[in-house]
């Protein structure tokens, strides 16, 4: 397991160009480290992250936002095949709600405020945000964000299913390391493929998912086959990820 924490509190952890490469870096040397099982995101308690780097802004203007390595970044969160546990407290605001909706699972501290303000700098959430909060949250939700900028509370945030547990913020990531252990003792193929199957009912139609969850699952693995010779032999599986 290995925990990621956005370490720029001067400016609310937001993620500028190299903030987002460095955790991009990180990912890619995780992705190929077989002891890491699973990943923990989080901030600190004032901010998970504010969003992107608003003073670059007026230096490098809209081009930034095609950056190739700015992309390649949040291709590779996009596309990291491992659980990340994200714990959030303080502001989730643009794309810093944006990273924090690319998280697997999310649960946040009572101080944890989420927002897609960006329509305030005449901009909208195009790091996915878009996208992926309607599919979260539904259409009238992810519009009243969106279109007013208006942050929503851990409460609420938690009552739309944006985050799946509310905690004191001194908690939280106790509680998502807690969380990654348990991950982490399970099959890492079989995690993989359970990732991979659940974030494709977000960009597949039903039918062809449904195709897919079927032959993933006939894909017979090693540890498939060891966890049930443990469970038969009442014993702790030895997994090897294959
Ligand atoms: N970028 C850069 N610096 C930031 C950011 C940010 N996103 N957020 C905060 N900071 C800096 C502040 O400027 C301040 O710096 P300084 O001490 O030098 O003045 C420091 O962090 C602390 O901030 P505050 O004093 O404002 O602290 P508060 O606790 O009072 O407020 C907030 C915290 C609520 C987070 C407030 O700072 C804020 O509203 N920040 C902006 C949040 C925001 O708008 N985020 C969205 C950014 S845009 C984005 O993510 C995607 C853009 C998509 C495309 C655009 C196409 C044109």
């Amino acid at each position: 397991m290995l925990q990621i924490t956005l370490n720029r509190p001067h400016a609310r952890n937001a993620l500028s160009k190299t903030l987002l490469s460095e955790v991009a870096d990180t990912l890619n040397i995780a992705s190929e480290d077989p002891e890491v099982r699973c990943i923990v995101l989080t901030g600190d308690n004032e901010a998970f992250s504010a969003g992107a780097d608003i003073k670059e802004m007026p230096e490098e203007g809209i081009p930034m936002f095609a950056d190739a390595s700015r992309l390649t970044a949040w291709k590779t969160i996009e596309q990291f095949r491992k659980p990340i546990v994200a714990a959030v407290n303080g502001y989730a605001l643009g794309g810093g709600c944006e990273l924090a909706l690319l998280c697997d699972i999310v649960i946040c501290g009572e101080n944890a405020q989420f927002g897609t303000p960006e329509i305030k700098i005449a901009a909208f959430p195009g790091d996915g945000g878009t996208q992926r909060l309607p599919r979260l949250i539904g259409k009238a939700r992810a519009m009243y964000m969106v279109l007013t900028g208006e942050r929503i509370n851990a409460e609420v945030a938690c009552n739309w299913g944006l985050v799946s547990e509310v905690l004191p913020s001194g908690e939280t990531v106790n509680r998502a390391l807690e969380i990654a252990e348990t991950i982490a003792e399970y099959s890492p193929i079989a995690l993989e493929m359970a990732k991979a199957e659940i974030l494709m009912s977000f960009s597949k139609p039903l039918d062809e998912s449904l195709s897919l969850e079927r032959q993933m699952l006939l894909w017979q693995t090693e540890d498939h086959d060891e966890g049930i010779k443990a469970f038969v032999e009442k014993r702790q599986p030895r997994y090897i990820g294959r």
